[in-house]
């Protein structure tokens, strides 16, 4: 009953506070000249930063510039995209394959870029998907999906997907803790039961290809989010845990009566050493691993039979329990790796705990007990100190690399500043409105870049003009290069951030892909020569090996094809021209159009219904002749004897 009201009073708080935030909007320094001076990128003028905001229940990645906030591109991962044909062309359909067969759609929340000792490399970007649990990797050097991995025993795969520091791991914590293996149980015996897998994924160093290497069995509680240790804390990996009730119904009142949850701590390094030597226990798995080949320009899906589980009571000195008050649901490492805060939603402080401490404490074996086996050290033992914010509803917390940590507010939507080390707070900021996370380039790192703080709200309202009841969720940019920060800019952002990353232009710009190059191009139905165009029947279904340049396709007139055929059309782009892509589409093709790229080959399937005579033609207005760049397919009936042709200016 007492958590009911406090959460009635800090709702009501935050209408308040919703309202003070209008009255008070044009006093914030947004309008004043300086402000526009600092994010005003002039025409043919490229950003100082790159920023990668998840899109959340989109299933996408969308990239922005910094501090323009200009958007450049949404990248495709784990939903369907008509805009590239992504999860929709033969050869990227493969890449949401999952366990559970075709899933065109996931919640994306977490990216985290590549690091190599401890600092972004600015290689890949990895990203988690909550729903149906995935880890994919993106490739920052052609900005694709290049992979996508399945997490088995898994559920609400939030705690994911940051990584250690020199990549070795991405990790997958389990939000929602479940039966393990998967089994048909009463819901109520929950309690003692179920289990919550901590999913370590290893990356290979070169090529980045994911494996999961073992999966912690932990108690059922709820794994909400996590970050590594770095410096003198590599080698561990902190999670926060709510729910340490284990309840199984109404959870806003029934996981909130535990003054404290915890903190897992978890030596990775150790755990990765049991394996190595011949450490856990394999277990019977079902899960999807999806590899996007960039020679083939093709995906393809492996199911996997089997993963190896660690229990943490096997490997003494692996893991641990740090007291955390209240819920906590940001767990963030800074720069240096000894503070480890815990962002406690129902609290108004934040914890900080002390790597050093935790060692200590660890070495001294001064214990407060035991969960399920595993001891849970002593709350004043570990506290390096608290933050007394001021602030109501702490959610998550980054570093700017000059010793200071900013923390969002959900319920009293505002950004505060404040000191490692001495814990007082410098500054505050409101936000417009319900700050979920914050960004700062490479604020997960050894090296942020400091400079600017990207806010995610939560809550748009009068921001922008209404666009009906649904508004896009609002970013908004703080420079914090002086000692107070400055709300400098808002733009709008595509389905719902949670997390983002960002890092300097200049890491990607170098390495950034600008065609395929055709003599490379190693697809089973690529067309690499001017007259290597066919049209092959086999029994109803048909090829058809298809090549584009500007402006015609060849072949452009099809003739032969029947009712109840399954027509393929594998499209090559001969273009060897940066950002010279050109499209397909045929009239009642049951997919997208497609979007190939120079030098790819990419395949729609067309099964036409009714004999006609339809056009195909170019999506993308690539030359001046575009609108000429169109063709037709003869469809006769199932039974006809016209003769399979094809041909070119004929
Ligand atoms: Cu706070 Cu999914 Cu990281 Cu959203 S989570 S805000
Ligand atoms: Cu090719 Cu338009």
């Amino acid at each position: 009953m007492k958590i009911h009201n406090h959460l009635i009073l800090t709702f009501g708080t935050a209408l308040m506070l919703f309202s003070c935030g209008q009255q008070n909007q044009n006093s914030n320094g947004a309008l004043s000249s300086s402000a526009a001076e600092k994010v005003y990128v002039a025409p043919g003028e490229q950003d100082e930063f790159y920023a990668f905001l998840s899109g959340g229940y989109s299933g996408n990645l969308t990239v922005y510039g910094l501090p323009s906030g200009r958007m450049f591109k949404e990248i495709p991962v784990f939903s369907q995209f008509p805009t590239s044909g992504y999860g929709y062309s033969e050869e990227t359909v493969p890449m949401l394959n999952t366990s559970h067969g075709f899933v065109p759609w996931d919640d994306l929340h977490h990216p985290d870029i590549s690091q190599t000792n401890g600092e972004l490399d600015g290689r890949w970007i990895f990203v988690n998907g909550n729903n149906t649990p995935r880890v994919a990797r993106v490739d920052l050097s052609t900005f694709e999906t290049a992979e996508i991995i399945e997490v088995p025993n898994s559920a609400g795969n939030h705690s994911s997907s940051f990584i250690t520091e020199n990549t070795e791991y991405v990790v997958a914590g389990t939000r929602f803790s479940v039966p393990v293996p998967q089994r048909d149980m009463p819901i109520n015996e929950y309690k003692g039961n179920f289990k919550g897998a901590l999913t370590f994924i290893s990356v290979d160093p070169e090529h980045g290809h994911m494996a999961i290497k073992f999966q912690l069995l932990m108690p059922g509680f709820n794994y909400d989010l996590s970050h590594p240790g770095r410096g003198k804390s590599h080698g561990w990996f902190f999670f926060t845990t709510y729910n340490t009730e284990e309840a199984n119904s109404l959870l806003e009142v029934n996981a909130s009566q535990n003054d404290k949850d915890f903190i897992a701590a978890i030596n990775w390094k150790k755990i990765e050493e049991y394996v190595n030597n011949g450490g856990g226990t394999k277990m019977p798995a079902h899960y999807a691993h999806n590899v996007y080949d960039e020679h083939s320009h093709t995906g393809t899906s492996t199911m996997r039979k089997e993963v190896l589980t660690v229990d943490p009571t096997k490997v003494p000195g692996a893991v641990y329990f740090l007291p955390t008050p209240k819920s906590p649901h940001g767990c963030d490492v800074d720069p240096t790796g000894q503070y480890i805060i815990g962002n406690g939603k129902l609290s108004a402080d934040l914890t900080v705990h002390s790597f050093d401490k935790m060692i200590a404490a660890i070495e001294g074996k001064k214990f407060d007990g035991e969960a399920y086996g595993i001891p849970i050290l002593k709350f004043e033992d570990v506290l390096a100190g608290q933050v007394k914010s001021g602030g109501l509803g702490p959610l998550h917390t980054e570093f700017d690399g000059e010793g200071n940590a900013y923390t969002t507010f959900f319920i009293s939507s505002e950004v505060v500043k404040w000191q490692l080390g001495t814990w007082e707070v410098l500054d505050r900021k409101p936000t417009y409105y319900s700050v979920g996370h914050l960004m700062i380039p490479g604020g997960n790192s050894r090296k942020p870049f400091g400079k600017y703080v990207v806010a995610m709200n939560k809550i748009t309202k009068d921001r922008y003009l209404p666009t009906g009841p649904e508004m896009e969720h609002s970013a908004q940019l703080y420079d914090i290069s002086g000692d107070k920060m400055e709300l400098i800019y808002d733009f709008p952002t595509h389905g719902e951030p949670h997390y983002a990353a960002g890092c300097p232009a200049e890491l990607l710009t170098t390495n950034s892909k600008k065609i395929y190059r055709l003599d490379e191009n190693r697809h089973p139905y690529a067309v690499t020569t001017a007259d290597g165009s066919k049209v092959i029947r086999d029994g109803n279904e048909v090829h058809v090996y298809m090549s584009t340049i500007r402006s015609h396709f060849t072949p452009d007139n099809i003739e032969g094809i029947k009712v109840g055929d399954k027509v393929y059309f594998h499209i090559t782009n001969h273009e060897q021209d940066f950002d010279v892509p050109h499209g397909f589409a045929i009239l009642g093709q049951n997919s997208s159009e497609l979007l190939v790229m120079p030098g790819q080959t990419k395949t729609s399937v067309w099964e036409p219904n009714e004999v006609g005579v339809w056009p195909f033609y170019c999506t993308d207005f690539c030359s001046a002749l575009h609108q000429e760049m169109q063709g037709y397919v003869r469809v006769s009936p199932a039974n006809s004897n016209v003769e399979l042709k094809w041909s070119l200016g004929e």
